[in-house]
């Protein structure tokens, strides 16, 4: 897979202030523990492991006193450092894989890549979109306004990481296994024209065709594709360490084919998996469930 490139950049960020739930700062320690290095470089890719960025976890850091944006400032700190490490590694030729941590950790991961790349194609895997701003948003967690933010909607904080890169265009966006929208969701994505496979696209046309569709709107007009992975797109039974699980989900067979197909269209220059939370989990099945979608995305091969 020459497209990846040879070598590999993996860095940790044990974000929980996004998802204002403890256990998902423990994602990059379990994926690491499930075997990620070796399974690369068993793949012929050299990997660098950057470490984890620091994550300040207390209830005082990070208050946002004029929004109900919670840990607004210390989300907007640790994504401007992940923003910079990601334009660095971009900039030595290196693939970034970003480990979470919460999805709030997308905005600085597409900053960083905006930064050198300004047109970008995202795939967005998710039962959620990830698409609420401080007005639409029910909880006030930072997680569930990640793709808004990047793409240029909501507090100036967070549209601001990156130090004004550009900003996602919404014709560059796939979003596959939504099935948890917002109202205020359901109207940004309407009034955006984005492109949204939900379960029912996945059900009726099957994971093969959505993934075609998918691949066809994130590469047209764009130099590269970013690969966002929430576990909670999958299906519980395959991942159940998520911090907000939704039912009937897409499976783990299927979400394998789906990386397969993102493998071999050539296309993919960085990638995150996110919201692996080992407290919720059984026995690591989240965090292995990531490696194998990972190595997947890598070009690993049965035969
Ligand atoms: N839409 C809800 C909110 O914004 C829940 C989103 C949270 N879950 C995630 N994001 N894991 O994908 O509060
Ligand atoms: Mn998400
Ligand atoms: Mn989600
Ligand atoms: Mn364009």
């Amino acid at each position: 897979n020459p497209h990846l490139g040879k070598h590999v950049s993996v860095i940790g960020v044990p974000m929980d202030l996004g998802a204002d739930r403890r256990g998902v700062d423990m994602g990059p320690s379990a994926i690491r523990c499930a075997g990620l290095e070796q399974r690369l470089e068993h793949l012929g890719y050299t990997v660098r492991d950057e470490g984890d960025l620091i994550v300040r976890r207390a209830k005082s850091y990070g208050a946002a006193p004029e929004s109900n944006l919670k840990y607004l400032y210390e989300i907007v700190r640790v994504n401007s450092e992940l923003a910079e490490a990601v334009a660095g590694m971009v900039d030595q030729g290196r693939f970034p894989l970003v480990l979470g941590g919460d999805h709030s950790i997308a905005i600085g991961t597409l900053a960083g890549v905006l930064r050198r790349k300004p047109s970008v194609g995202v795939i967005w895997y998710d039962s959620h979109g990830d698409v609420n701003t401080a007005d639409t948003s029910p909880s006030g967690n930072i997680h569930g306004m990640a793709l808004a933010a990047a793409m240029g909607y909501g507090h100036p904080a967070l549209v601001g990481i990156g130090g004004g890169c550009p900003s996602v265009q919404p014709e560059h966006v796939a979003i596959i296994g939504a099935r948890s929208l917002d109202p205020g969701e359901q109207r940004f994505l309407k009034e955006k024209g984005m492109a949204v496979y939900t379960m029912h696209e996945v059900d009726k046309l099957g994971i093969v065709r959505v993934m075609e569709l998918a691949l066809e709107r994130v590469t047209r007009g764009t130099s590269g594709v970013h690969v966002s992975v929430d576990l909670d797109g999958l299906d519980p039974a395959d991942a159940p360490g998520v911090g907000t699980p939704v039912a009937a989900g897409i499976s783990l067979r299927e979400s394998l084919l789906a990386m397969e197909m993102l493998s071999d269209a050539g296309v993919v220059t960085s990638a995150e998996f996110v919201e692996v939370n080992p407290a919720l989990d059984i026995r690591n099945r989240t965090a292995l469930a990531a490696v194998e979608l990972i190595t997947s995305l890598f070009g690993e091969k049965i035969l």
